[in-house]
Order: C-alpha cells, then sequence, then structure tokens
C-alpha cells in the first residue's frame, strides 16, 4: 500500500479565515512593522501566556539570542553546549564571545551541573545552557554556581515554549530565555523569536538593539542590528497561540503512542518528562544502545525507504561543524559525542496520525528484528 510522504514535523496553522480576520485591519493601518499593534498585542498574549512581567520579539530566535548577548554587554567567555542546533554556538561565536564547551548528562541531554565549576575561569563572563526537546535543564543547580562567581545565565530555551516546572513556567528562569517561533516549533509564528528577561532595564536596550541601535528620531546611540518582527508574523503569532493548548494535548496523545509502543524495547532509551515537568511534546528523541543490536543509522535509513524523514537532531554535535575545524574538541565532551551518534528524532506533530505512529514503530522494531 502507497503511503504519503512523513517529514519529522509540519507546521501547526489556524483556520485560514481566522488569519484572514487577524490581519483585516493591517489594511486599514498600512502599518506593516516596527512594533506596531500586533506586535504589541502579541507581547502582551505571550506575557500572560508565558505569565512573566517583559517580553520581547524578534525575527527569529537566532537573532533574539544575538541581540541579548549584545544587550549584556558581555565579553569573554562563555560556558554553553555543543549538543544544541547551530544557533547556540553561532551566536555566541558572532557575539565575539569564546564559547566553552560543558558536557551534558546522560538522562535528559542538557547541561551537566557537576561539570560546569572545572570550566570558570577569570574571563567567564556567562553560561548559556540549552533545554533540549522541551525537557529542562537542572535550573537551580545552574543559577546557584552563576550566582556563586557572578555570572549571567542566558537560557536557549527554543525547544521550551510553555514548559513548566512544578507550575513555574521556564520563562522566568535565569537573567533571560530565548524562545524560537520558527515553524518547525511546538508553538510558531511562522519564524519568530523572542527574549524574556529579568532585568527591566534590559527592555529598552533590547528594543534600541534590534531596530539599528536608535535611540530617538534623529539619535542612534549602538551599531545595532535589525531584527524587528512584523506585523503578519505577529499576527500569526497571536492565532496560533489561541489554540495552542489543543495542539499541546494532541502532541500529548502522539507522544504517549510513541511511548506505549517503544518503551519496552531492549536497548532504547526515550525521553520522558521527568518527574514534575509540564512538557510541550515538542520532539521524539530515541537513543539506540547496543543491545537494540542496530544502529541509529540503519534505523534512519529503514524509515527513509518507506519514505519517513526523521532526524539527527542534534548531529554532529556543533564542536564538530566543519566552520570550527581545529578549534574545538569534541572528546571533551564525550556523554555529548556518544548520544549525537545515537539519537534519532522521530516524526513529531500535532495531526500525526495514531496508525502513522503504529506504523513508525513497526519499522523501528522490525529494524531490530531483522
Ligand atoms: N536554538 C535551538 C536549540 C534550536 O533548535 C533552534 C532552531 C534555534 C536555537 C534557533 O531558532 P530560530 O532562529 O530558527 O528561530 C529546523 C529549524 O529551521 C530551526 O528553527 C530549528 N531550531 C531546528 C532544530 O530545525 P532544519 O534545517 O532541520 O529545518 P528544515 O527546513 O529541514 O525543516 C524540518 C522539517 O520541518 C521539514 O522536513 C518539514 C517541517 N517544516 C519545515 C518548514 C520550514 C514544516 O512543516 N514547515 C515549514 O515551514 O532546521
Amino acid at each position: 500500500m502507497a503511503h504519503d510522504t512523513i517529514l519529522v514535523t509540519r507546521s501547526s496553522m489556524p483556520p485560514f479565515e481566522e488569519y484572514v480576520d487577524e490581519i483585516k485591519r493591517l489594511w486599514e493601518t498600512h502599518w506593516l512593522s516596527n512594533m506596531g499593534e500586533k506586535h504589541q498585542e502579541f507581547e502582551r498574549a505571550l506575557e500572560a501566556y508565558l505569565e512573566v512581567d517583559d517580553i520581547a520579539l524578534f525575527v527569529n530566535g537566532h537573532q533574539a539570542l544575538e541581540c541579548v548577548l549584545e544587550a549584556m554587554e558581555l565579553h569573554g567567555k562563555v560556558i554553553t553546549t555543543p549538543y544544541t542546533f547551530a544557533s547556540t554556538t553561532h551566536a555566541i561565536v558572532r557575539k565575539g564571545l569564546e564559547p566553552v564547551f560543558c558536557d551534558i548528562t546522560p538522562d535528559n541531554y542538557t547541561m551537566d551541573p557537576s561539570l560546569i565549576e572545572d570550566l570558570i575561569d577569570e574571563d567567564t563572563c556567562a553560561i548559556v545552557p540549552v533545554h533540549v526537546y522541551g525537557n529542562l535543564c537542572d535550573t537551580t543547580a545552574i543559577e546557584e554556581i552563576a550566582a556563586r562567581h557572578g555570572l549571567k545565565v542566558i537560557y536557549d530555551a527554543a525547544h521550551a515554549f510553555g514548559v513548566r516546572r512544578d507550575g513555574v513556567s521556564a520563562a522566568t528562569f535565569g537573567d533571560a530565555s530565548m524562545f524560537s517561533f520558527h515553524a518547525t516549533k511546538a508553538f510558531n509564528s511562522i519564524e519568530g523569536g523572542a527574549v524574556c528577561f529579568a532585568d527591566p532595564t534590559l527592555r529598552v536596550r533590547l528594543d534600541q538593539w534590534k531596530n539599528f541601535g536608535i535611540t530617538g528620531v534623529e539619535t542612534c546611540e549602538y551599531v545595532g542590528g535589525n531584527a524587528k518582527m512584523n506585523e503578519f508574523v505577529a499576527a500569526m503569532g497571536i492565532c496560533n497561540l489561541r489554540h495552542l493548548d489543543d495542539e499541546l494535548a494532541k502532541r500529548r496523545v502522539v507522544a504517549e503512542r510513541y511511548w506505549e509502543r517503544l518503551e519496552n524495547a531492549e536497548g532504547l532509551r526515550l525521553s520522558k518528562p521527568a518527574q514534575g515537568v509540564t512538557s510541550n511534546y515538542a520532539y521524539m528523541p530515541v537513543v539506540f544502545g547496543d543491545s537494540f543490536g542496530r544502529t541509529r543509522d540503519e534505523v534512519y535509513n529503514a524509515l527513509m525507504a518507506q519514505d519517513i524523514h526523521a532526524r539527527k537532531y542534534f548531529y554532529p554535535l556543533t564542536t564538530d561543524f566543519s566552520c570550527y575545524e581545529g578549534r574545538f574538541d569534541s572528546s571533551a565532551t564525550p556523554i555529548a559525542a556518544d548520544i549525537a551518534n545515537r539519537v534519532l528524532t522521530l516524526p513529531m506533530y500535532a495531526d500525526l496520525a495514531l496508525e502513522d505512529v503504529d506504523r513508525i514503530c513497526d519499522i523501528v522494531l522490525e529494524t531490530a528484528r531483522h
């Protein structure tokens, strides 16, 4: 029987009429960008959803991260992890900072706090940990260490929109958190990103930095860039946010089906939310141990043969990118290197049919038997 292609994810979209209705007003105002009405409305809606006092919107998550690193006026070394998307390491390097790589824990693939202190020296200015797949870092341990050494903590929370621990929004952790609203994320505004931050004085600086450093009609005090979110994007975000709780509930059903089908398979490691964590079911990572009997790449190929496109997020480690050749050493983070070689993120999105989840699981489990 022929099947349609299944990609690793599929963007959630609001009903067409709802979006058209949302953007109608733009034909009255002719105000299309530069922090207009929709931008402001989206900010207020996000503050309510994430339970924060303040949020700054950006054209995408990457620019949001670059901008907050710059607005905090950081200099020197930043402790981070290589088990992430290109964006995290690139943002640090592009801002003239030096990344120092900390290994991850084998439990949830986030920064291992027990290794951080050995990496700190007098040039260290900040820690940039990554919440991976909707799992949260050990924020308490990381922030205790940061406080002891006077370091800033800026979370790459691209995967953690809407995630909570013991009811507390992940957006409230650390000095700042960056979110991505890219089309592939559990919550999207087509492209888009945001920073939540603890210091209210950052608000003005972030707004100025994302608008060329312009500080008044005739004044420009910083060499800023252009990273503003436009009104059409903000309108998409407003619409998608209305449907987010339903979308996350559907994702949860998909995730639970995967876990039910795969949790007893020998040599397969799943990634369920830790106790107290309300996940957004952003990704469906599976790590293949030796006792599974087949490698990650064999499973990847078996799925591809059926037109099912799983992805190797995050392989290779950012420290192995050719653009960093000779600069970083991935053997210094052996757990991250091992997981990167064994991980596969299976298709995950709200509208993924449970029959398709079953078919994907059948292929994964069959691969081990042959
Ligand atoms: N930090 C972390 C930890 C991140 O994961 C990311 C982004 C960032 C920072 C930076 O945030 P942004 O600046 O992007 O806001 C994708 C995304 O482009 C990227 O946003 C995301 N992480 C990363 C994990 O995944 P690719 O190169 O794998 O995307 P692509 O084009 O291959 O798309 C993957 C699948 O998504 C497609 O097979 C189908 C589906 N898709 C894709 C697009 C573009 C859709 O359904 N609709 C779409 O519009 O990077």
